[in-house]
């Protein structure tokens, strides 16, 4: 096939897209225009290459991934292929001679918001370090038509909107509206013959939508298949010739329903209905679909074990162990236990998080009404569970207390299950999953996370990059321990220098930023202080909140004390239903706008919040720290990716010995890093007795912040604003912020002292990013193809 590269050059491609893609004259074109067609011309040359991995993948019947995630948290499309590439600077001046700007351009594409915090950001780096490894692998998901919502502030206080970002055309995907799959719900089941016979009362189409996710250069491209929900008619022609157009769309209304939104609100009946449904709906059509691809070239389906490995992201996709046994047995007539020892070793399961209220459950009563097969073979699995426990007094059962466990579900029906740092699946073992670890003391095994250093470092941080290109070539864009070959150079005062000059562009970057956004002047000289990621009682931003108050109370008191200034900045978003959370934002915008508006603390101290945080902000904030916030209660966070792409962009962590924080600390070394609080060990023992008014008793910094807070210091419009967040830290500080607190003060000030000794500071950042290498996405993607999917790479020693 002809190559689109060898007919035109990327400038001609665009000139062509504009005008035969998009139908626009240059003349006509607005920015959007230019960004579509900038899109196609760049998308054209991703194609043949797509073509040539999956040609390659058939050729050697190579095994295949398929990673099953709800989320898929991408952000912008465009820039990162260009820059992948290798066509940035071509672009830019294609488009600088047609008096358009290329930064404009691509910041003009809306972030695809199909997902919502760590768990989907994963799914998205394990996309890029797939293809950059050259693994053959499908990400299968949701094509949600409005994602996660859109966050706004009134008066401080959380507003959702729906996220519009299809509202555009989205041209980096091709529509298949032959690749269509029979999504059923609810109905009856009977036996015939010895088979059970399952007959839904509702049926959906699942149809899939393409995107190419190419590797670095392009050398491989793999494919982010999403599903959209579609009814089987359109519409009902009798209703709408009676003139009830309502009633006629009716069926296209709810079968769409389906992939409008990600986590829709589960506090209602229907509401948790729906999310099921969605489970159920991406599960099976990617299983539909990976089986048919398999059975193409392999006549037996016994083989698949040694020819596809099946990912669970959490447990959305948890219901694919009975969804696999159903087609295999009432499918393919498979017996049951046959049927089950080939899903199993089919399927592996990811966990990341250990939070009671995070594992999922559904109603039995609502299982076996969307999916009364289903939930037969849950129980029949649930058996199986009981016989592999043995004389065991397993206290795990997949249906309890008229519940089925998810997590319970999917360990049982999966090979290889993983945490996703050390402390994590420590904490796996000898909590939550202690009892089937027992009975299964093979199958969890570690896979700390990872970033891609591609759009976290090369992509976000372009004058880092140049440095490191010049001092240790570019071989580190995909071999990232390469870094610790700057390690030595934190002792060059002049290497120090070049790197806190890039530091100090990254933060004005972010200071115009600001500006531009908020209508906030902020100095480039403060340090910058950054706690980004969802909004969560166990993240504890009331902690980094309640410190801000301390420590304008403390400036206050004493102006000229010589303080470092900082400029602390919040972003995330709290769940909808969260109302503790959207609590907390309301109360951190308000000590913002007191705190920036009193004149005796000025430059000292000044507090920002932009809403609506996304990857696309989180790619200017992260390049322009100085200090990471990772401060949750000991035990809860999972692992924590931002942790990691600060640590890698030269920002030092103030952080608790939780989640990736350990193995950050191990990496970066005790003095390059400032650790505080309570281990998780040490949280557990407190709890017996716990009180946190005995902590804010003996802590008069804490104690003088509640007070000012419970008399409207920072609400005085309405005094009483914030006692619901006080009333709920008094009676129930389960992630111990009172307990904490004192530390976290402590290892504050040590950081101002730290941030003061500038060349001290320097050397810190730039021992960050040097041993920052560990935490690449490829070597974590490598664990999982070598521990858990058993496939290899296609790319050779390329890899
Ligand atoms: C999140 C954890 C994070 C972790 C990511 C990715 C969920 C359920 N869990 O600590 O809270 O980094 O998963 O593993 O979103």
């Amino acid at each position: 096939m002809k190559d689109c590269t060898d007919m035109n050059t990327l400038a001609e491609a665009i000139d062509f897209h504009l005008a035969y893609t998009v139908g626009k004259t240059a003349d006509a074109a607005s920015v959007t225009d230019w960004r579509l067609a900038l899109s196609r011309a760049v998308r054209d040359r991703l194609i043949l290459p797509w073509f040539e991995a999956t040609r390659r993948t058939y050729a050697q019947n190579n095994k295949r991934v398929y990673y099953l995630s709800i989320e898929y948290l991408l952000g912008r499309i465009l820039e990162d292929a260009t820059r992948n590439l290798g066509l940035e600077d071509e672009a830019r001046e294609a488009l600088a001679a047609r008096g358009i700007d290329f930064a404009e351009v691509v910041h003009d594409e809306p972030d695809a918001a199909l997902g919502n915090g760590g768990l989907g950001r994963l799914a998205a780096c394990f996309l890029d370090s797939l293809s950059c490894l050259g693994i053959p692998a499908y990400g299968y998901g949701i094509r949600y038509a409005h994602g996660l919502f859109r966050q706004s502030f009134d008066q401080g206080r959380q507003v959702e909107m729906a996220e519009e970002w299809l509202r555009h055309q989205h041209n980096w995907e091709f529509e298949r509206a032959e690749c269509v799959y029979d999504i059923g719900f609810g109905g009856d089941v009977r036996e015939q013959g010895g088979r059970a016979v399952w007959t839904p009362g509702e049926v959906v189409d699942a149809q899939a939508y393409d995107t190419p996710v190419p590797g670095w250069r392009a050398r491989w491209v793999n494919t982010l298949r999403l599903w959209s929900a579609k009814p089987k008619r359109a519409f009902d022609l009798e209703p709408f010739n009676r003139g009830e157009y309502m009633q006629a769309a009716a069926p296209e209304v709810f079968a769409e329903s389906i992939s409008r939104v990600l986590y829709p609100d589960d506090s209602t009946e229907t509401g948790r209905t729906l999310r099921l449904k969605q489970e159920y709906f991406f599960t099976s059509a990617s299983l539909q679909d990976l089986l048919r691809r398999f059975l193409a070239h392999n006549p037996d389906p016994r083989a698949l074990p040694a020819q596809v490995a099946i990912q669970m992201n959490d447990t959305h996709p948890a219901i694919a162990g009975p969804e696999l046994v159903r087609l295999l047995t009432d499918g393919h007539g498979i017996a049951f236990d046959e049927a089950f020892d080939i899903a199993r070793a089919t399927l592996n399961y990811t966990n990341h998080t250990l939070l009671p209220e995070a594992l999922e459950s559904w109603e039995t009563r609502l299982m076996a009404a969307v999916l009364p097969r289903h939930m037969q073979i849950i129980e029949r699995i649930d058996a199986r569970l009981r016989k592999d426990a043995g004389a065991r007094k397993a206290t795990s059962r997949i249906v309890e207390n008229g519940k089925v466990n998810m997590g319970t579900l999917a360990f049982t029906c999966a090979n290889r299950v993983n945490g996703v740092s050390a402390l994590h699946t420590d904490l796996m073992k000898r909590t939550v999953f202690a009892d089937l670890h027992g009975i299964y003391p093979d199958r969890i095994l570690n896979e700390t996370n990872g970033v891609t250093p591609r759009r976290w470092l090369h992509g976000c941080n372009p004058g880092l990059r140049r440095l490191l290109d010049e001092t240790i070539g570019e071989a580190w864009v995909c071999d990232l321990e390469r870094l610790a070959a700057i390690a030595p150079l934190a002792d060059d005062a002049a290497f120090r220098a070049r790197f806190m000059q890039v530091k100090a562009a990254n933060k004005r970057r972010l200071a115009d930023w600001v500006r531009a956004e908020l209508g906030v002047a902020i100095s480039p000289e403060a340090m910058f202080d950054i706690q980004i990621k969802r909004i969560h009682e166990y993240k504890r931003q009331l902690m980094n909140a309640l410190e801000t108050a301390a420590l304008a109370n403390a400036i206050r008191r004493d102006p000229e004390a010589g303080w470092t200034p900082r400029v602390k900045i919040f972003g995330g978003k709290a769940a909808p239903a969260y109302h503790d959370a959207k609590n907390i934002i309301r109360l951190i915008n308000d000590i913002a706008a007191t705190v920036n508006a009193d004149p005796v603390i000025g430059d000292r101290l000044k507090v920002l919040y932009p809403p609506n945080y996304n990857v696309s902000m989180a790619e200017i904030l992260i390049p322009a720290a100085d200090l990471s916030e990772q401060i949750s209660t000991a035990g809860k966070e999972a692992s924590g990716t931002g942790n990691m792409k600060f640590a890698l962009n030269g920002a030092v962590t103030i952080g608790t010995l939780d989640g990736a924080n350990v193995e950050i600390r191990d990496h970066v070394g005790d003095d390059n890093i400032y650790i505080f609080g309570m281990t998780a060990d040490e949280v557990e023992a407190a709890r017996a007795g716990y009180a946190a008014q005995d902590h804010i008793d003996r802590s008069p910094v804490l104690k003088e912040v509640i007070d000012q807070i419970r008399e409207g210091v920072y609400s005085p419009d309405e005094p009483t604003r914030h006692w619901p967040v006080l009333e709920k830290l008094l009676r129930d500080d389960y992630f111990m912020v009172a307990a904490d607190f004192d530390a976290y003060w402590a290892a504050q000030r040590r950081v101002d002292q730290g941030f003061a000794d500038r060349d001290g500071w320097a050397r810190k950042a730039v021992l960050n990013t040097a041993h920052s290498g560990w935490f690449s996405s490829d070597r974590t993607i490598r664990g999982y193809a070598r521990d858990i999917w058993q496939v290899r790479s296609l790319l050779g020693d390329r890899a």
